[in-house]
Order: structure tokens, then C-alpha cells, then sequence
């Protein structure tokens, strides 16, 4: 058994063909979201623990939890960098081409206790994203009693930092959609609700440590 990934990182290929989210999400949004954005953030964190060899053996969690281990020089780009790294893995698992998931009846479950219906969530999911001020992310989240929450995050912070458990991180960064959106972020969430995949939301739900 591989033990968690740790420097140097990679970038996780996507697991579709890049234009498999369109029209939701085009091709070109997406590569450059993928292969410009997220593999920046993986080059740079890279980059930073080149020269500091006693960290190279830290998983990304610890990375982004153990921040006052780290010497105050790197302490914020590898905060900002691992936050990158980790939300963007997330986000690109997480998406699936439209109408190929439903959350199954289990998690419809859970879903239905926390937001009366999975409509309302979605509903909730997009007030949030309308309401992140500048760059951030709505995120679908869950708490160690089960409970599902949404918050807003800014910039690269994780809900590890505030002991939740990341089911999905919904990017309201402009790059995440300015190419095929511009200013219209309420069209980006309308169509990237619809490629959520239930199945790694679930999947994230259950792996809670
Ligand atoms: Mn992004």
C-alpha cells in the first residue's frame, strides 16, 4: 500500500475527456482550468519544498493543518499553494458529464434531513457560490455528527482547517468560468450543479476519518 501522497505532487489527470462536461462546461474552460490553473498550483508548491527536504515526507493535509511547523518564510505560499492543490483534486473528481448521477437513496437521506429536499441544496449551493466576494468557493461540507453544512471560503482555505470533511468544492474563482461565462457567475453555477457526481460526493461522505 502507497502511504498519502506527498512532495513531489503531481497533477491528477481528469477523469473524463476534457470537453465531456459541455456544453455546462466547455473544453477550453476546463483544459485551462485543469492544466493551467491547478497544475500552477501543484508546480509551485513543488517549487517551495525543493529546498526544504524535512518537509518533502508531509501528506497535503498536514501541509495545510500544520502551518505553525513551518518556517514563516513559506508558511503562506504553502498554505495558499496546498489549499490549491487539494481544492482543485476535489473539484475536477468531483464533476461528471450532466444526467450520469443522482445521489443514491441512502444519501437522498441524509440530504433530505439537512435540506428538506436535494433541490434545496443545490438552491443553497448556488445562493452560496452568488455570494462569495471575490475569489473563494461555496462548499458542500459535513461535520462528525453527519450533518451536512454549505459555507464560503475564501481564496485557497480548506474545511480541514476547521475539522469538516470536504464533500465538494464548488469554484466561484473567475478562472473557474470567465472564458465561457464572463461575468455571468450565476449561469456558471446553474450549469455546474448539473455535473455534480453523487457518487464521489458520497464516497468523500463516508471517508471521513
Ligand atoms: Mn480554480
Amino acid at each position: 500500500m502507497n502511504g498519502p501522497e506527498h512532495y513531489p505532487f503531481s497533477v491528477r489527470p481528469l477523469p473524463y475527456p476534457s470537453g465531456a462536461l459541455a456544453p455546462m462546461l466547455d473544453g477550453r474552460t476546463v483544459r485551462i482550468h485543469h492544466d493551467g490553473h491547478y497544475a500552477s498550483y501543484v508546480q509551485k508548491l513543488n517549487e517551495i519544498l525543493k529546498s526544504y527536504p524535512q518537509y518533502q515526507k508531509l501528506p497535503l493535509e498536514a501541509l495545510i493543518l500544520k502551518q505553525a511547523f513551518l518556517p514563516e518564510k513559506i508558511r503562506t505560499d504553502v498554505k495558499r499553494n496546498a489549499g490549491g492543490v487539494f481544492n482543485h483534486k476535489l473539484y475536477f473528481e468531483s464533476l461528471a458529464p450532466a444526467g450520469r448521477s443522482t445521489p443514491s437513496p441512502s444519501f437522498e437521506k441524509i440530504i433530505c434531513e439537512c435540506f428538506g429536499t436535494v433541490n434545496n441544496l443545490l438552491v443553497n449551493l448556488k445562493e452560496a457560490g452568488m455570494s462569495v466576494f471575490g475569489s473563494g468557493y461555496a462548499y458542500l461540507t459535513s461535520d462528525m455528527c453527519g450533518k451536512l453544512h454549505i459555507l464560503t471560503m475564501k481564496n485557497q482555505d480548506t474545511p480541514i482547517e476547521q475539522r469538516l470533511n470536504p464533500l465538494f468544492p464548488l469554484d466561484v474563482w473567475e478562472h473557474a468560468y470567465y472564458l465561457q461565462y464572463q461575468n455571468r457567475r450565476d449561469r456558471y453555477l446553474n450549469a455546474i450543479l448539473k455535473l455534480i457526481n453523487w457518487k464521489v460526493i458520497e464516497q468523500n461522505y463516508h471517508s471521513f476519518p
